[in-house]
């Protein structure tokens, strides 16, 4: 049965950093990689968990939710396909597939476990799945009388999923998305012309962000989270500005060629 813990705080934040993907086996497959550049995913996973009260029976004490998203609620189905929440065997169907995001989960239960999340990115990613552990947490460290149905116990860890020397297809798929964090510049990569496919309709065709979240109120903050959000809106509004930049001298560079008198003439 579920264990109660002793400890000082029922709300945990956690911390990480996922080491590099390391990605052997498509080396082979002559992906081409951008030199020079990293691309950050801050993802925060964890549970969120409501004692039912009156409606607990032996069985089902908690419903639950299990979770990653993004560090800011931005979605980070831009980079992950499919994620793979691993219940404990008690549960039915304990290996359960969630296919877009917001990737996520909801159960009863009565007892705390790990949970594995196994997450696969998309195949222009070229990165092999990776796994986190979470354990569920049912019970509060601090409290010694009965539990709320109010107040979940929030258990967070914040992490960097880091694609060092990124593929060039998702680079260029995704450096303007809020949910990726760029450092670096390119080296020996050509960039298109600005063809207005890339930030303008990420913000229409989001909806597996987390902003609106039924649970967002319990999502607890992560610094980090918050810094790289700064960091993300300059990056931004420089890239937006470079965007509007480019597209004047392009203007121009047509006017002249129009205007410039043909040499044989
Ligand atoms: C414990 N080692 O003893 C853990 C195991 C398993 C929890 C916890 C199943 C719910 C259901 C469930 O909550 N299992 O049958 O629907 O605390």
């Amino acid at each position: 049965m579920g264990k109660k813990n002793s400890g000082d705080q029922s709300d945990r934040i956690q911390r990480g950093k996922t080491a590099r993907l390391t990605d052997d086996h498509e080396k082979k497959n002559q992906i081409r990689r951008v030199k020079d550049v990293e691309m950050t995913l801050p993802v925060v996973y964890g549970t969120i968990s409501f004692w039912l009260g009156k409606k607990a029976d032996e069985y089902h004490s908690h419903k639950w939710t299990v979770y990653i998203r993004g560090a800011t609620n931005e979605d980070i189905g831009v980079a992950i396909k499919r994620v793979v929440f691993q219940l404990h065997p008690s549960f039915n169907n304990p290996t359960r597939v969630v296919e877009s995001a917001p990737f996520e989960l909801t159960e009863t239960g009565w007892g705390e476990f790990e949970i594995s999340i196994t997450i696969f990115f998309h195949s222009d990613v070229a990165e092999k799945p990776q796994e986190l552990y979470h354990h569920l947490k049912l019970y509060p460290e601090d409290e010694a009388g009965p539990q709320s149905i109010k107040k979940p116990v929030v258990v967070e860890s914040y992490d960097e999923i880091v694609f060092t020397e990124p593929s060039e297809a998702f680079y260029l798929r995704a450096r303007n998305h809020p949910a990726v964090v760029i450092t670096g510049t390119p080296t020996g990569l050509s960039l298109p012309a600005p063809s207005g496919a890339t930030n303008e309709n990420f913000s229409e065709k989001k909806r597996g962000d987390t902003k609106d979240h039924l649970l967002s109120q319990w999502f607890l903050r992560h610094s980090e989270a918050d810094e790289l959000a700064q960091l993300t809106a300059a990056r931004q509004q420089v890239q937006n500005h470079i965007m509007k930049l480019r597209r004047q001298l392009n203007l121009l560079e047509t006017e002249a060629i129009r205007l410039k008198p043909n040499s044989g003439q």
